[in-house]
């Protein structure tokens, strides 16, 4: 049947972020509504993002997704929530030169196949999920011609991953929690673009762990059900860290940025430490050693030279304040960590914060 042959696609590329001022903790498990706004800073895609291509045929009975070249299931909530939010805005879609025409009504009945790749080692730990989900809610909402800004399809990407929604931003970018229970105003906004404060220099150190992880998902709910710290954090401490920490990036102010990312990233390990039972995300002993190295430098110099922070996971993120800082972080890196030696950190990821 020539009807059935026409195959029609997108592809996209997005590339993850990383929070300054952290979001650990939700106020809704489904809709994924955190209970304080976090900031991040969006990475180069050239280094770790993720491609997904996604394709419409009326010769396909399913949906169905391949990761990484590998199938793997949409059955999942998460899925189901970001495909059905999008088919709900498709629109009309007319490609002349291979005479498709596809009506709004069509995507109801029409499936599509989704691949998607990272180019970064998915065993390395690092946070896929938020590249991923941005990734597949962005391509969708284009093979489907769907007309919301990128502020509406944060808050579907949201619905994949929380941390998802920052990623459809290049530059830094706030996740407002918002105030609606439908989630509505639980969007990302972009504070400043991929070009201001350029001369920043974002280095991913992988670190070798043989610690068992925990979901953030199930961690988060852990914290807020068992940690006494966590609503102090989330209402007191957060709300004030944002609005200085926009101050500071608004005004490339290096030493107020150091101090509020490091801080913040602290307090995160020390509400996991008070989760029932502990959760540690920081290999101790390396971790322990990677902040004394940056904090003594940061203060022999007067003024800091390099930001870290520190996710769920055993990556040590570290923001030199330009080439000169970096290229010196490098250096005390190698030395305090030689390579193939018991401390060798894996790989250092070196990413550029301009899109
Ligand atoms: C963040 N993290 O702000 C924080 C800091 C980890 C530590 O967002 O359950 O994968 O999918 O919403 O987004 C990791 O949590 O969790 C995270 P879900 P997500 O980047």
């Amino acid at each position: 049947d020539e009807s059935q042959k026409w195959v029609l696609m997108v592809t996209a590329q997005t590339p993850t972020n990383i929070a300054v001022i952290k979001y650990w903790g939700k106020r809704d498990e489904n809709l994924i509504l955190a209970i304080n706004d976090s900031i991040s800073v969006t990475l180069d895609p050239a280094h770790l993002c993720t491609t997904t291509t996604v394709a419409v045929s009326p010769a396909f009975n399913q949906d169905r997704m391949w990761l990484n070249g590998k199938e793997i299931s949409l059955s999942g909530g998460r899925y189901q929530n970001c495909l059905r939010e999008i088919r709900a805005r498709a629109n009309d879609v007319e490609d002349e030169k291979k005479g498709i025409k596809i009506t709004k009504k069509d995507w109801e009945n029409l499936h599509v196949h989704v691949a998607s790749y990272n180019n970064f080692p998915t065993a390395a730990g690092l946070a896929s999920s938020a590249a991923g989900f941005a990734c597949l809610v962005y391509s969708l909402a284009k093979l489907m011609n769907v007309q919301e800004d990128n502020g509406k399809l944060s808050a579907i990407a949201r619905q994949g991953s929380g941390s998802a929604c920052r990623s459809l931003y290049g530059g830094f970018v706030k996740w407002v929690m918002g105030k609606e229970q439908n989630g509505s105003d639980s969007i990302a906004v972009p504070l400043v673009d991929e070009k201001h404060w350029d001369e920043l220099v974002i280095i991913i150190a992988v670190v070798c762990s043989r610690q068992k992880e925990t979901s953030s998902t199930s961690g988060m709910r852990e914290t807020v059900e068992t940690s006494a710290l966590i609503e102090h954090r989330a209402k007191e401490v957060v709300p004030k860290r944002i609005i200085q920490m926009e101050e500071a990036i608004q005004k490339c102010d290096f030493a107020t940025f150091t101090h509020l990312t490091c801080a913040d990233s602290n307090q995160f390990h020390a509400v996991c430490l008070d989760t029932s039972p502990p959760i540690f995300y920081m290999n101790a002993h390396l971790i322990g050693k990677i902040i004394s190295c940056v904090e003594k430098w940061n203060r022999s110099e007067g003024t800091p030279q390099v930001a870290y922070t520190f996710d769920a996971g055993p990556n040590a993120v570290l923001i030199a304040r330009n080439r000169t800082s970096a290229a010196l972080l490098l250096q005390r890196l190698l030395f305090h960590f030689p390579p193939n030696s018991e401390t060798d950190l894996n790989s250092y990821v070196i990413g550029d914060k301009s899109l």
